[in-house]
């Protein structure tokens, strides 16, 4: 199996954070999107990483189905919970997650526009959802010491990737530490995982 993806992909994150927490080996190769040979159209028609190309050629895509498919093809550490009433909650949770980065994507796409160009009004619609989407995050992780139930899964799988993005674009110009003390808390505690530590999106 190869996974196309970049660096800083929060979501193909969430894809080799899985892999490693699962111990799955996969080839990884690193594509430029903006690069006009880039081979991800070949693989998914929306052109958008990550996507996981299987050994008979079919790929996968996009990277909530990429876990899915990861986390079942080995029955030990499962990220995504068999009783249904968590399994839901963990993909609650996934999707906010990913939500709050698509909001986060669209600011970044927006503000890599000339200036003149720029709708502020998009840019203040799009932090709103940034900060909805953490406080709701924030307020139901309250003070339990994961996402969802009494251990780690996917869920904080998504939270770590989501936070790492907007440190990584935004410098935490949402003022974690202020504003979402929970998810503070969460993101510091899990920074040492290897699978977490290994996957931190390059600053430079
Ligand atoms: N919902 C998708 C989002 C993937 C996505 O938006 N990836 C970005 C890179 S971080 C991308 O490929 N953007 C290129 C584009 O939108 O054309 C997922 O979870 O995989």
């Amino acid at each position: 199996m190869k996974l196309l993806y970049s660096l800083t992909s929060p979501y193909a994150r969430k894809v080799r954070i899985v892999a490693a927490e699962k111990r799955i080996a996969i080839d990884l190769q690193v594509v430029v999107l903006a690069d006009p040979d880039c081979p991800v159209f070949l693989h998914n028609p929306l052109g958008k990483i990550p996507v996981l190309i299987m050994d008979d050629g079919e790929s996968l895509y996009d990277s909530s189905v990429i876990v899915d498919y990861l986390d079942q093809r080995t029955p030990v550490s499962h990220l995504i919970p068999q009783d249904s009433k968590s399994k839901f909650q963990v993909k609650r949770w996934e999707s906010l997650a990913d939500g709050v980065c698509d909001a986060g994507v669209a600011v970044m796409v927006e503000q890599r526009r000339p200036e003149n160009l720029q709708d502020p009004n998009w840019i203040k619609k799009q932090w709103n959802k940034v900060d909805l989407g953490l406080k709701a995050l924030d307020e139901d992780l309250g003070s339990n010491k994961f996402c969802v139930g009494e251990t780690f899964s996917l869920a904080d799988i998504a939270l770590v990737c989501v936070l790492g993005y907007l440190d990584l674009r935004f410098d935490y110009k949402v003022d974690l530490e202020n504003r979402y003390p929970n998810l503070a808390r969460l993101n510091a505690s899990l920074a040492s995982r290897p699978s977490i530590a290994e996957t931190l999106p390059p600053k430079a």
